[in-house]
């Protein structure tokens, strides 16, 4: 079965670079006619093309806009799937939803599906919940069990008040999705009762009983103990203005960019504070390393060296010399940029 998907992936990575719906979901149909599980289709196709997608957007192989239409396709195909496979729902009941300013749903809508395709009752509130609104919600169908997604780790702040006000309502969250970490370490920090890598695993997890919940974690988040996440927040509008300003007057091929290339510059400085905040939230500089690291390989495939990310984190770094945390992930993001720098 599994070598028929193989044969399947690049032809269905074709379909959604196409933007080709029906044929997607024609494709989808006939692995399931010839018997490949539903949970099977959503988890070891889908979800994997879907990576792909994400490698040939950073590799500069395909646009923003080829991105989207192939995700909208994945999207249909994931309803088309579960419209088929239209289980009755013969276990507990289950809300996932998205932490706030988390627009990444289609991880949550294939946990969604699968959770559904398992017996379970599920609740889709999709991307970016705000927080309270969530919480009326919950306290509105009392489900058995809240499923919080969270696939950036610039989103965890929002995701840890969701944690927070669970606990206090005594209602168990399950986390999962990238932002928590490979390990799910980020989770067990801010409070979640239990973490799972994927879908399956979470499904696993949740037929297997009576949950094996973390316990509760003795380190108060980082943010907690001193004031830097909160000052680089405050800071963070006119800190962006000074390093794009100064940036400009050190980094030489700045003189010549056009207004796109410097709006482009400015979101890419916004994405790295993000970062930092996130470092700093959970106290983890590799939050921040690896988010360099991957940022310098998305510019070098757009013609951009790892020089001019050093310069920029350089400059950062000198505007926060009063905030020892930042530095320290500063540093590291340095590194990280030299070696990117050594290895173009
Ligand atoms: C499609 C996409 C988007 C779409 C999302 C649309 C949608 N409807 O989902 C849009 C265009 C909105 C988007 C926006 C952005 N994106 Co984007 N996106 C992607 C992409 C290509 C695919 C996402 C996806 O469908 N993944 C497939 C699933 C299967 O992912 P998964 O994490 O493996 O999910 C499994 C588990 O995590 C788990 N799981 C997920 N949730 C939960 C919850 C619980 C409770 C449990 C138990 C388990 C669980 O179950 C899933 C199935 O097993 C990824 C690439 C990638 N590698 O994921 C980038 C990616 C996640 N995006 C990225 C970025 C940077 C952004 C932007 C910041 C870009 C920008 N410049 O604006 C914005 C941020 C928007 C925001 N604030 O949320 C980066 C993140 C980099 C990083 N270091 O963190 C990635 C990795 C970029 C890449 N390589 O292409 N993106």
């Amino acid at each position: 079965m599994s070598g028929l998907i193989g044969v399947a992936l690049d032809l269905y990575l074709e379909r959604i670079g196409e933007a080709d719906d029906q044929g997607a979901v024609d494709l989808v149909f006939g692995l399931l006619d010839d018997g490949v599980p539903a949970e099977d289709l959503l988890l070891r196709l889908i979800a994997p093309a879907q990576h792909r997608v994400g490698d040939l957007w950073a590799a500069n192989q395909w646009s923003v806009a080829r991105e989207h239409a192939a995700t909208a396709v994945s999207e249909a195909t994931v309803a088309a799937v579960a419209a088929r496979a239209c289980p009755r729902p013969t276990r507990g009941r289950v809300t996932v939803a998205c932490a706030y300013g988390e627009y990444h749903a289609l991880p949550a809508r294939l946990l969604v599906e699968v959770l559904r395709l398992r017996g379970w009752q599920v609740d889709f509130l999709g991307a970016s919940v705000p927080g309270p609104h969530l919480m009326t919600y919950l306290h509105q169908t009392g489900p058995d069990l809240v499923a919080l997604s969270c696939t950036l780790p610039t989103r965890l702040p929002r995701a840890h008040s969701v944690l927070t006000a669970c606990r206090s309502a005594g209602m168990p969250v399950l986390a999962g999705g990238a932002g928590f970490g490979l390990d799910g370490r980020y989770a067990r920090l801010l409070g979640a009762d239990v973490w799972a890598p994927t879908a399956d695993a979470a499904a696993d997890n949740l037929e297997a009983g009576p949950l094996p919940l973390f316990p509760v974690s003795p380190d108060a988040p980082a943010h907690v103990t001193d004031e830097e996440y909160t000052q680089l927040l405050q800071r963070r509008p006119e800190l962006l203005a000074g390093v794009l300003d100064a940036l400009t007057r050190t980094y030489p091929p700045m003189a010549s960019y056009d207004a796109r290339q410097m709006e482009r510059t400015a979101e890419d400085l916004g994405h790295i504070a993000d970062f930092l905040c996130a470092a700093l939230y959970v106290d983890d500089a590799a939050v921040f390393g690896e988010f360099i690291a991957w940022t310098c390989a998305v510019l070098r495939a757009r013609g951009v060296p790892a020089e001019a990310v050093v310069t920029g984190l350089r400059i950062l770094h000198d505007r926060l010399r009063d905030l020892p945390r930042a530095c320290r992930s500063l540093t590291e993001g340095i590194q990280a940029a030299q070696a990117a720098a050594c290895s173009g």
